[in-house]
């Protein structure tokens, strides 16, 4: 009754949708079960039905037998390699060399992003991909077809009409940043060692004989160039112009390629990409640059096994190795004890790094890392440099385990790692030197209280010589005790003193990511003063109304409330405030939110939340809360049990809400 045409048709439908669930998206709504079973359907129909067998069907992708090793391929034409460009003087070299050579006075060139990953052949015989080696030596690769047609992306057969009776296409296989991380992640959660990043881990999947797990790599594809073609309907006269039919055929090529009449457009390219280097969906290390006319690329030819018509412009590495010398236990403003590497300097993403962040215990456990040890140092764009991996081939005889300390190594006080937490902690707090230092470090940071002018070294001074224990202190300095500071003249004294009383001018919100409560960054800083609109309702703030405010959970409200219980703390706010901190007051600097301008009184008792919460979300509002009525009140709420406020707005014609009609307005304006 039913056609096998159909069955197999809707079997190959379904099965390209899950598994593209399952490969890329990690999100299968099937169980493996149901897709085994779906897929063993397919390969009967198609064993009882030869003529239905495709070699695009999904059954091609999966299911070959594990090899016992690779199979070398040599290649038809060799895989040449690219010449590097280090910098801007060496690509325009590049050009006077190729110009020169042809006596031309300009050269078309095309400009493509350079893939980190692993270079592979690929070919198609009569539009089926039969083959697919590595690049190996540029000679003779390894057979790794079985593992190619396992990346969705390359068409196991070609789309389109006209193509050569033999196609081999060089490209890059990668894993895209996404699929790294999903990757990773999944590894980490088994237990299994995580890949270092995903050149390494496009590697690492392309040289498994067992091709069901290449299957589940989310690998990609990118062809950068022909190889060997026999019975082309047409010869093709330029890189382009086979980058173009290489897309119609169904086989992916970068999105990035750019075609320019000049050196210096190569070069504006290379800028731009390397601005949006981070954004890619892909790793890359630079930009290749290649002529784009086949008789220009003729006529250059190459040397030694690199052709002159290319080259490859580096960005500047962001991996490097180098020698970990020691660990040193820092202590931050919230008592959390960091590790971190000291490494023999390496110039790495740009700069010359000689620290880096080994954020816990845990990590150091991870990596397995001990002093000594020769380490991978990643810095990728602007984030902080990390250690991704130690090179344990090369660890010498005498490296000794890191030893993570019981002891704050500032003040001796015990460590202390709450549960479920993957930091230790000295809960010394402002006794503890450490702690006091990076605290103040904090306060004048410039997106706190921006003090310009009070480094580390002017603030370990200020400490030592007892002149300042909590941030308040900073605040009674006077020129002439800083003058006599080391290293600091009449001039640096006088700048500071006036960045200290320019400072003590600035906003709730500064002031509040200043005391550096724990977990409250700029953002909840901002939002908590948002919404309590002054101090003293923040101070005295309960649990629960903290956790009204947006991305106040139970932690950071814990951490608020613990924060203000201390005494010491409270007195360090008050004579912040005696020492001429203000900020305005909030209806200054508000003009576009709801109520910005509007006066407004709650009086009465009400049901839903404590009067002093509804003044706070009207202050979040942009209002003024009043508690006295007047001609100039905008609005009174009136709770159960109003009296005289009632009254007197009622005589003034002043409006006057029930908190039924007040609780409407805040989903309103919250819409
Ligand atoms: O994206 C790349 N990694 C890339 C590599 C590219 N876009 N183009 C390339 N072009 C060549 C020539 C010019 C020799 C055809 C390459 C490579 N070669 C290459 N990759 C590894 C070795 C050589």
């Amino acid at each position: 009754m039913s056609d096998p045409r159909v069955l197999v048709q809707a079997l190959r439908e379904r099965l390209s949708r899950w598994s593209a669930e399952y490969y890329q998206d990690d999100s299968p709504s099937v169980s493996d079960s149901e897709f085994d079973r779906a897929l063993l359907e397919l390969r009967q129909l198609e064993s009882d039905h030869p003529e239905l067998l495709t070699p695009d069907s999904p059954t091609q992708r999966v299911g070959a037998a594990p090899l016992a090793g690779f199979e070398p391929v040599t290649h038809r034409v060799p895989m040449l390699s690219l010449d590097n460009a280090f910098s801007a003087d060496d690509l325009l070299d590049f050009d006077r060399r190729v110009r020169e050579r042809l006596a031309l006075a300009a050269v078309q060139y095309v400009c493509e992003p350079k893939l980190d990953g692993i270079a592979v052949s690929i070919v198609w015989e009569k539009g089926q991909l039969v083959l697919a080696a590595t690049r190996g030596d540029g000679q003779t690769g390894e057979g790794i077809t079985q593992n190619v047609k396992s990346i969705d992306c390359v068409p196991l057969a070609l789309s389109g009409t006209d193509f050569p009776d033999y196609l081999e296409v060089r490209g890059e296989v990668y894993m895209p940043k996404a699929g790294f991380e999903a990757f990773n992640k999944r590894a980490l959660a088994e237990g299994s060692k995580p890949f270092v990043n995903p050149r390494n881990a496009a590697a690492g999947s392309l040289r498994q004989l067992d091709s069901s797990i290449t299957r589940r790599r989310p690998l990609a594809f990118c062809a950068y160039s022909l190889g060997h073609i026999e019975g082309a309907a047409k010869p093709f006269s330029s890189h382009s112009e086979v980058m173009q039919q290489l897309a119609q055929w169904g086989i992916p090529v970068s999105e990035y390629g750019r075609r320019v009449d000049r050196i210096e457009d190569c070069e504006a390219y290379y800028e731009e990409l390397a601005a949006e280097r981070q954004d890619l969906s892909f790793d890359i290390d630079g930009i290749v640059f290649k002529v784009d006319d086949f008789a220009l690329q003729e006529a250059l030819g190459s040397v030694s096994r690199a052709p002159r018509w290319a080259i490859a412009r580096k960005f500047p590495a962001q991996e490097e190795m180098t020698i970990l010398r020691e660990v040193e236990f820092q202590v931050g403003r919230t008592g959390a004890v960091t590790p971190v590497a000291r490494l023999d300097p390496v110039f790495v993403g740009g700069v010359t790094v000689s620290n880096a962040t080994l954020h816990n215990a845990d990590e150091i456990a991870r990596l397995e890392l001990m002093q000594g040890d020769s380490v991978i140092v990643r810095r990728a764009g602007d984030v902080i440099p990390q250690i991704a991996a130690v090179v344990a081939d090369r660890r010498p005889g005498d490296a000794q385990p890191i030893v993570f300390p019981a002891n704050c190594p500032a003040c001796d006080s015990v460590l202390v790692r709450e549960a479920g937490e993957a930091v230790w902690r000295c809960e010394a707090g402002l006794v503890c030197p450490a702690q006091r230092k990076a605290s103040i470090a904090h306060f004048v940071s410039r997106r706190a209280m921006d003090i310009d002018g009070l480094g580390g070294k002017i603030i370990d001074q200020l400490i030592e010589k007892n002149l300042v224990s909590t941030v308040a202190d900073l605040y009674t300095l006077d020129r002439e005790t800083l003058a006599a500071m080391e290293r600091f003249g009449d001039k640096s004294a006088e700048n500071l003193i006036s960045a200290i009383e320019k400072s003590r001018e600035t906003t709730l919100a500064r002031f509040v990511y200043a005391l550096g409560i724990r977990e409250v960054g700029e953002t909840t800083a901002r939002q908590l003063a948002t919404y309590f609109g002054a101090l003293e309702p923040l101070l005295s703030a309960s649990k629960e109304m903290l956790q009204e405010v947006e991305d106040v959970g139970p932690v950071v409200a814990e951490h608020v409330i613990h924060f203000f219980e201390q005494p010491a703390n409270r007195e360090t706010i008050s004579r912040l405030l005696q020492g001429g901190i203000h900020w305005p007051l909030p209806q200054a600097d508000t003009g576009d939110l709801p109520l910005s301008g509007q006066a407004w009184v709650v009086t009465g008792k009400l049901e839903t939340m404590p009067r002093e919460k509804a003044e706070a979300v009207l202050r979040g509002f942009g209002a003024r809360v009043s508690s006295s009525v007047s001609g100039k009140t905008s609005v009174v709420v009136a709770g159960p049990g109003a009296g005289s406020k009632l009254k007197k707005a009622q005589s003034l014609e002043v409006s006057v809400i029930s908190e039924e009609e007040f609780l409407a307005r805040l989903a309103a304006w919250r819409a």
